[in-house]
Protein backbone atom coordinates (compact mmCIF):
# COMPACT_ATOMS: atom_id res chain seq x y z
CA UNK A 1 0.00 0.00 0.00
CA UNK A 2 1.37 3.72 -0.94
CA UNK A 3 2.01 6.44 1.58
CA UNK A 4 -1.05 8.26 0.03
CA UNK A 5 -3.57 5.18 0.45
CA UNK A 6 -2.65 5.37 4.42
CA UNK A 7 -5.64 6.50 6.17
CA UNK A 8 -4.66 9.11 8.73
CA UNK A 9 -6.63 11.57 10.87
CA UNK A 10 -5.07 13.99 8.13
CA UNK A 11 -6.70 13.14 5.10
CA UNK A 12 -9.66 11.65 6.46
CA UNK A 13 -12.17 12.89 4.10
CA UNK A 14 -15.45 11.02 5.36
CA UNK A 15 -16.13 9.83 9.14
CA UNK A 16 -19.32 7.60 9.66
CA UNK A 17 -21.33 9.79 11.69
CA UNK A 18 -22.36 8.25 15.76
CA UNK A 19 -25.81 8.56 15.35
CA UNK A 20 -25.58 5.71 12.83
CA UNK A 21 -24.83 2.52 15.39
CA UNK A 22 -21.94 0.04 14.16
CA UNK A 23 -25.35 -2.35 13.08
CA UNK A 24 -24.47 -3.57 9.41
CA UNK A 25 -27.28 -2.20 7.20
CA UNK A 26 -29.59 -5.41 5.98
CA UNK A 27 -30.69 -3.75 3.30
CA UNK A 28 -29.82 -5.09 -0.63
CA UNK A 29 -26.99 -3.91 -2.65
CA UNK A 30 -27.52 -0.49 -4.11
CA UNK A 31 -31.18 0.14 -2.17
CA UNK A 32 -31.87 4.04 -1.11
CA UNK A 33 -33.04 3.28 2.16
CA UNK A 34 -29.27 3.40 3.28
CA UNK A 35 -28.16 6.44 2.00
CA UNK A 36 -31.46 7.76 3.20
CA UNK A 37 -30.69 6.80 6.66
CA UNK A 38 -27.00 8.15 6.50
CA UNK A 39 -28.28 11.41 5.48
CA UNK A 40 -30.96 11.92 8.25
CA UNK A 41 -28.29 10.49 10.73
CA UNK A 42 -26.32 12.99 9.54
CA UNK A 43 -28.60 16.21 10.06
CA UNK A 44 -29.38 14.59 13.33
CA UNK A 45 -25.49 14.96 14.23
CA UNK A 46 -25.04 18.45 12.62
CA UNK A 47 -28.25 20.08 14.46
CA UNK A 48 -26.87 18.75 17.78
CA UNK A 49 -29.96 16.82 18.60
CA UNK A 50 -29.04 13.66 18.84
CA UNK A 51 -30.55 13.16 22.63
CA UNK A 52 -33.53 15.32 21.65
CA UNK A 53 -34.64 13.44 18.46
CA UNK A 54 -37.31 10.71 18.31
CA UNK A 55 -37.68 8.57 15.68
CA UNK A 56 -41.08 6.16 14.49
CA UNK A 57 -40.08 2.96 12.57
CA UNK A 58 -42.92 1.67 10.07
CA UNK A 59 -43.57 -1.64 8.94
CA UNK A 60 -41.34 -2.78 5.70
CA UNK A 61 -38.00 -3.25 4.75
CA UNK A 62 -37.04 -0.24 6.93
CA UNK A 63 -38.75 -2.10 10.23
CA UNK A 64 -35.38 -2.33 11.56
CA UNK A 65 -34.44 1.50 11.23
CA UNK A 66 -34.13 1.47 15.02
CA UNK A 67 -31.08 -0.87 14.87
CA UNK A 68 -29.45 1.77 12.88
CA UNK A 69 -30.21 5.23 14.61
CA UNK A 70 -28.76 5.39 17.46
CA UNK A 71 -31.57 7.52 19.31
CA UNK A 72 -34.80 7.25 20.78
CA UNK A 73 -36.92 4.99 18.37
CA UNK A 74 -40.35 3.53 18.38
CA UNK A 75 -41.66 1.10 16.74
CA UNK A 76 -45.60 1.27 14.74
CA UNK A 77 -47.73 -1.07 13.42
CA UNK A 78 -48.25 -0.80 9.55
CA UNK A 79 -48.95 2.54 8.58
CA UNK A 80 -49.73 4.07 12.25
CA UNK A 81 -46.34 5.63 12.26
CA UNK A 82 -48.27 9.58 12.16
CA UNK A 83 -50.74 8.57 14.87
CA UNK A 84 -47.68 7.39 17.08
CA UNK A 85 -45.58 10.46 15.98
CA UNK A 86 -48.28 12.51 16.97
CA UNK A 87 -48.88 11.16 20.47
CA UNK A 88 -44.90 11.59 21.10
CA UNK A 89 -45.11 14.93 19.90
CA UNK A 90 -48.19 15.89 22.16
CA UNK A 91 -46.18 14.62 25.21
CA UNK A 92 -42.86 16.12 24.34
CA UNK A 93 -43.32 19.09 22.53
CA UNK A 94 -40.12 20.23 22.60
CA UNK A 95 -38.47 16.81 21.05
CA UNK A 96 -37.47 16.42 17.13
CA UNK A 97 -40.02 13.65 15.98
CA UNK A 98 -40.26 12.14 13.03
CA UNK A 99 -41.58 9.12 10.96
CA UNK A 100 -39.72 7.29 8.53
CA UNK A 101 -42.10 5.45 6.14
CA UNK A 102 -41.85 3.37 2.79
CA UNK A 103 -45.35 4.26 -0.04
CA UNK A 104 -47.05 0.67 1.27
CA UNK A 105 -46.94 1.70 4.66
CA UNK A 106 -47.47 5.72 3.96
CA UNK A 107 -50.07 5.99 1.55
CA UNK A 108 -51.45 2.79 1.27
CA UNK A 109 -52.59 0.82 4.58
CA UNK A 110 -51.93 4.58 6.38
CA UNK A 111 -53.35 6.56 4.15
CA UNK A 112 -55.74 8.08 6.63
CA UNK A 113 -53.16 8.30 9.50
CA UNK A 114 -50.82 10.33 7.03
CA UNK A 115 -53.51 12.72 5.52
CA UNK A 116 -55.11 13.13 8.71
CA UNK A 117 -52.34 14.04 10.54
CA UNK A 118 -50.74 16.58 8.18
CA UNK A 119 -54.36 18.13 8.03
CA UNK A 120 -54.25 18.39 11.48
CA UNK A 121 -50.74 19.94 11.32
CA UNK A 122 -48.95 17.87 13.78
CA UNK A 123 -45.41 19.64 14.38
CA UNK A 124 -43.22 16.47 12.73
CA UNK A 125 -41.91 15.56 9.82
CA UNK A 126 -42.37 13.13 8.08
CA UNK A 127 -39.74 11.44 5.34
CA UNK A 128 -41.51 9.58 2.85
CA UNK A 129 -39.64 7.11 0.81
CA UNK A 130 -41.37 6.06 -2.57
CA UNK A 131 -40.10 3.32 -4.53
CA UNK A 132 -43.21 2.04 -6.61
CA UNK A 133 -43.92 -1.12 -4.56
CA UNK A 134 -44.25 -3.01 -1.77
CA UNK A 135 -40.04 -3.91 -1.50
CA UNK A 136 -40.48 -6.23 1.90
CA UNK A 137 -43.34 -8.66 0.81
CA UNK A 138 -42.08 -9.36 -2.86
CA UNK A 139 -42.65 -6.49 -5.09
CA UNK A 140 -46.54 -6.04 -5.26
CA UNK A 141 -48.07 -2.91 -6.73
CA UNK A 142 -48.61 -0.11 -4.29
CA UNK A 143 -50.63 2.78 -4.89
CA UNK A 144 -47.83 4.83 -6.55
CA UNK A 145 -46.22 2.18 -8.78
CA UNK A 146 -46.27 3.56 -12.14
CA UNK A 147 -49.08 3.34 -14.87
CA UNK A 148 -47.62 0.48 -17.08
CA UNK A 149 -44.90 -0.39 -14.22
CA UNK A 150 -44.32 -4.66 -13.96
CA UNK A 151 -44.45 -5.72 -10.02
CA UNK A 152 -45.26 -9.14 -8.97
CA UNK A 153 -49.26 -8.36 -8.50
CA UNK A 154 -49.19 -6.98 -11.97
CA UNK A 155 -46.55 -8.68 -14.52
CA UNK A 156 -47.90 -7.27 -17.42
CA UNK A 157 -47.84 -3.76 -16.01
CA UNK A 158 -50.40 -1.51 -14.15
CA UNK A 159 -53.09 -1.13 -15.88
CA UNK A 160 -55.01 1.89 -14.88
CA UNK A 161 -58.30 0.85 -16.43
CA UNK A 162 -58.81 -1.77 -13.72
CA UNK A 163 -56.09 -0.98 -11.28
CA UNK A 164 -56.70 2.57 -10.51
CA UNK A 165 -54.35 5.41 -10.97
CA UNK A 166 -51.34 5.85 -8.89
CA UNK A 167 -51.68 8.35 -6.02
CA UNK A 168 -49.57 11.35 -5.70
CA UNK A 169 -49.79 11.56 -1.85
CA UNK A 170 -47.15 14.05 -2.03
CA UNK A 171 -48.82 16.35 -4.29
CA UNK A 172 -52.48 15.88 -2.10
CA UNK A 173 -50.51 16.52 0.94
CA UNK A 174 -49.31 19.82 0.04
CA UNK A 175 -53.07 20.82 -0.77
CA UNK A 176 -53.72 20.15 3.55
CA UNK A 177 -53.33 23.53 5.20
CA UNK A 178 -51.64 21.86 8.01
CA UNK A 179 -48.47 21.30 6.03
CA UNK A 180 -45.65 23.98 6.21
CA UNK A 181 -43.12 22.25 4.23
CA UNK A 182 -43.33 19.25 1.22
CA UNK A 183 -40.40 18.40 -1.16
CA UNK A 184 -39.35 15.53 -3.19
CA UNK A 185 -35.86 14.31 -3.69
CA UNK A 186 -33.53 11.45 -4.18
CA UNK A 187 -30.62 9.92 -3.34
CA UNK A 188 -29.62 8.07 -6.38
CA UNK A 189 -26.40 10.41 -7.05
CA UNK A 190 -24.33 12.47 -4.84
CA UNK A 191 -25.54 15.71 -6.03
CA UNK A 192 -29.10 14.75 -5.02
CA UNK A 193 -28.24 13.18 -1.92
CA UNK A 194 -26.55 16.43 -1.10
CA UNK A 195 -29.76 18.49 -1.64
CA UNK A 196 -32.13 15.56 0.38
CA UNK A 197 -29.82 16.16 2.88
CA UNK A 198 -30.52 20.08 2.58
CA UNK A 199 -34.20 19.75 2.45
CA UNK A 200 -34.56 16.99 5.66
CA UNK A 201 -32.36 19.59 7.98
CA UNK A 202 -34.66 22.63 6.57
CA UNK A 203 -37.44 19.98 7.66
CA UNK A 204 -36.13 19.18 11.02
CA UNK A 205 -35.27 22.79 12.05
CA UNK A 206 -38.78 23.91 11.11
CA UNK A 207 -39.83 22.32 13.96
CA UNK A 208 -38.98 24.78 16.16
CA UNK A 209 -41.21 27.15 14.74
CA UNK A 210 -44.24 24.71 15.47
CA UNK A 211 -46.00 25.83 12.16
CA UNK A 212 -47.30 22.41 10.95
CA UNK A 213 -46.27 19.42 9.41
CA UNK A 214 -43.41 18.72 7.24
CA UNK A 215 -42.87 16.29 4.86
CA UNK A 216 -40.03 15.25 2.58
CA UNK A 217 -40.62 12.54 -0.13
CA UNK A 218 -37.16 10.54 -1.43
CA UNK A 219 -38.29 8.67 -4.30
CA UNK A 220 -36.13 5.76 -4.47
CA UNK A 221 -34.74 2.59 -6.08
CA UNK A 222 -35.77 -1.03 -5.03
CA UNK A 223 -33.31 -3.22 -7.17
CA UNK A 224 -34.80 -6.29 -6.17
CA UNK A 225 -38.06 -5.88 -6.53
CA UNK A 226 -37.51 -4.02 -9.72
CA UNK A 227 -35.45 -6.80 -10.91
CA UNK A 228 -32.58 -4.80 -12.05
CA UNK A 229 -29.03 -4.40 -10.86
CA UNK A 230 -28.89 -1.12 -8.47
CA UNK A 231 -27.41 0.52 -11.90
CA UNK A 232 -29.90 0.14 -14.01
CA UNK A 233 -32.28 0.68 -11.13
CA UNK A 234 -31.06 4.22 -11.08
CA UNK A 235 -31.56 4.67 -14.74
CA UNK A 236 -34.62 3.19 -15.12
CA UNK A 237 -36.09 5.52 -12.15
CA UNK A 238 -34.25 8.85 -13.98
CA UNK A 239 -36.27 7.66 -16.51
CA UNK A 240 -39.39 6.89 -15.71
CA UNK A 241 -39.85 7.73 -12.21
CA UNK A 242 -38.73 11.50 -12.27
CA UNK A 243 -41.44 12.36 -15.07
CA UNK A 244 -44.19 11.11 -12.62
CA UNK A 245 -43.16 12.07 -9.33
CA UNK A 246 -41.03 15.11 -10.69
CA UNK A 247 -38.31 16.29 -7.96
CA UNK A 248 -38.52 19.82 -6.44
CA UNK A 249 -40.14 21.75 -3.43
CA UNK A 250 -44.11 21.41 -3.70
CA UNK A 251 -44.92 23.87 -0.89
CA UNK A 252 -42.36 25.99 0.79
CA UNK A 253 -43.15 28.35 3.84
CA UNK A 254 -44.10 31.56 3.48
CA UNK A 255 -41.42 34.09 2.84
C1 LIG B 1 -51.34 -4.96 9.12
C2 LIG B 1 -50.32 -5.49 8.17
N1 LIG B 1 -50.66 -5.68 6.87
C3 LIG B 1 -49.77 -6.13 5.98
C4 LIG B 1 -48.51 -6.44 6.37
C5 LIG B 1 -47.51 -6.97 5.37
N2 LIG B 1 -46.53 -6.01 4.95
C6 LIG B 1 -45.34 -5.90 5.57
S1 LIG B 1 -44.34 -4.80 4.84
C7 LIG B 1 -45.49 -4.44 3.69
C8 LIG B 1 -45.23 -3.47 2.58
C9 LIG B 1 -44.13 -2.50 2.83
O1 LIG B 1 -43.87 -1.76 1.69
P1 LIG B 1 -43.40 -0.27 1.73
O2 LIG B 1 -44.09 0.47 2.81
O3 LIG B 1 -43.55 0.29 0.35
O4 LIG B 1 -41.88 -0.32 2.16
P2 LIG B 1 -40.60 -0.96 1.46
O5 LIG B 1 -40.55 -2.37 1.97
O6 LIG B 1 -40.78 -0.87 -0.02
O7 LIG B 1 -39.49 -0.11 1.96
C10 LIG B 1 -46.64 -5.19 3.87
C11 LIG B 1 -47.84 -5.13 3.01
C12 LIG B 1 -48.17 -6.22 7.74
N3 LIG B 1 -46.94 -6.47 8.19
N4 LIG B 1 -49.09 -5.76 8.60
S1 LIG C 1 -36.35 -5.17 -1.16
FE1 LIG C 1 -36.08 -3.22 -2.23
S2 LIG C 1 -36.58 -1.60 -0.72
FE2 LIG C 1 -36.19 -3.53 0.38
S3 LIG C 1 -34.04 -3.46 0.98
FE3 LIG C 1 -34.19 -4.60 -0.96
S4 LIG C 1 -33.87 -3.07 -2.56
FE4 LIG C 1 -34.35 -1.97 -0.66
Amino acid sequence: MSEKNIISPENLVYKKTSVMTDRVLHYCPGCGHGTAHRILAEVIDELGIQGETIGVAPVGCSVLAYYYFDIDMQEAAHGRAPAVATGIKRVFPDKYVFTYQGDGDLAAIGTAETIHACNRGENILIVFINNGIYGMTGGQMAPTTLPGMKSSTSPRGRDVKTMGNPLKITELIAQLPGTYFVTRQSVHAPANARKAKRALKKAMEYQKLDKGTCFVEIVSNCPSGWKMTPAQSNKWMEENMFPFYPLGDIKVPPE
